[in-house]
C-alpha cells in the first residue's frame, strides 16, 4: 500500500483530533468515511473492536485516536520543545480526565435521552466545572499555552466543541468561563478546523480513492 489508510467519521471527536495531528504533520493518507451504523467489513477484520479512528500502517494498525497522535508525534516531532517537562505531564493529566470524567458527563447531558434516569442538568454543571477549573491556565494567545498549538489543543478541543453543540444557547449565554468560550471561538474559526471537517462520500469498496490532507 502507498499510503496509510485511515477509516474516519467527520463529527467523531476521536477522528477528529486523529485527522488534526496528521494534518498538522502532512501525512498524506487514504481517507475512507464510514457510517457508523454500516462499517465497512475491512475495517472490522483488522479492528474488531468497531471505533473510529483507524489508522492502517505498512506493519501495524492503531485503533486508539491518541495513540495515533502518539505515532504522529513520534514520527514527524510536530509539537517539540514547545513545552516544558511539567506541562508535558499537565498535558497528559487533562488528557486523560477529558478522556474519562469530561466525556462521560458529556455524553450523558448531549444524549441524556440514551441514558435511563440521568439527570442533564447535572452533567452538563459537571462539564462546566472541569471547564472552570481550566479557565485560568487557558492563554490570550490562539491555543491553550499560547501561540503554539500542541497535543492538549488537538485533543480536548473536540470535545468542548460538542459540548457546545449540546446546547450553544446556554453554552454562549450561561456558561461563565470566558477564556474557554473564547479558546473555543478561535478554534472554531481557524483554518485547521475548516481543513479537517471536509464533507467526504462514505467509502465502499468501488469508491474512488480520496486523499487527506
Ligand atoms: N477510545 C477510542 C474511542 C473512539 C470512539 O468511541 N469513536 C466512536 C465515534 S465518536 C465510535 O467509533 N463508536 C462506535 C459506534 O458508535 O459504533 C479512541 O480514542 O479512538
Amino acid at each position: 500500500m502507498k499510503y496509510p489508510i485511515l477509516y474516519s467519521f467527520k463529527r467523531c471527536p476521536y477522528a477528529m483530533r486523529a485527522r488534526m495531528s496528521l494534518m498538522l504533520a502532512n501525512i498524506k493518507c487514504e481517507l475512507r468515511e464510514v457510517r457508523l451504523n454500516n462499517k465497512p467489513n475491512h475495517m472490522l477484520e483488522v479492528s474488531p473492536k468497531g471505533t473510529v479512528p483507524v489508522l492502517i500502517l505498512k506493519d501495524q494498525v492503531i485503533d486508539e485516536s491518541i495513540e495515533i497522535i502518539n505515532w504522529v508525534i513520534d514520527k514527524h516531532k510536530i509539537f517539540e520543545g514547545n513545552l516544558s517537562e511539567d506541562l508535558e505531564e499537565y498535558t497528559e493529566n487533562l488528557i486523560d480526565l477529558f478522556d474519562k470524567k469530561f466525556k462521560y458527563h458529556l455524553d450523558r447531558y448531549k444524549y441524556s435521552s440514551r441514558y435511563e434516569g440521568s439527570n442533564e442538568s447535572k452533567h452538563r454543571d459537571e462539564c462546566a466545572i472541569i471547564l472552570s477549573e481550566i479557565e485560568n491556565t487557558i492563554s490570550d494567545h490562539d491555543w491553550f499555552f499560547g501561540e503554539k498549538i500542541n497535543k492538549l489543543d488537538i485533543a480536548i478541543l473536540p470535545f468542548i466543541r460538542q459540548f457546545r453543540i449540546a446546547n450553544p444557547n446556554w453554552f454562549d449565554q450561561n456558561l461563565e468561563s470566558k477564556k474557554v468560550k473564547e479558546y473555543l471561538n478561535r478554534f472554531l474559526e481557524s483554518d485547521l478546523l475548516k481543513d479537517v471537517m471536509i464533507n467526504y462520500k462514505v467509502w465502499d469498496e468501488d469508491s474512488e480513492l480520496i486523499y487527506f490532507p
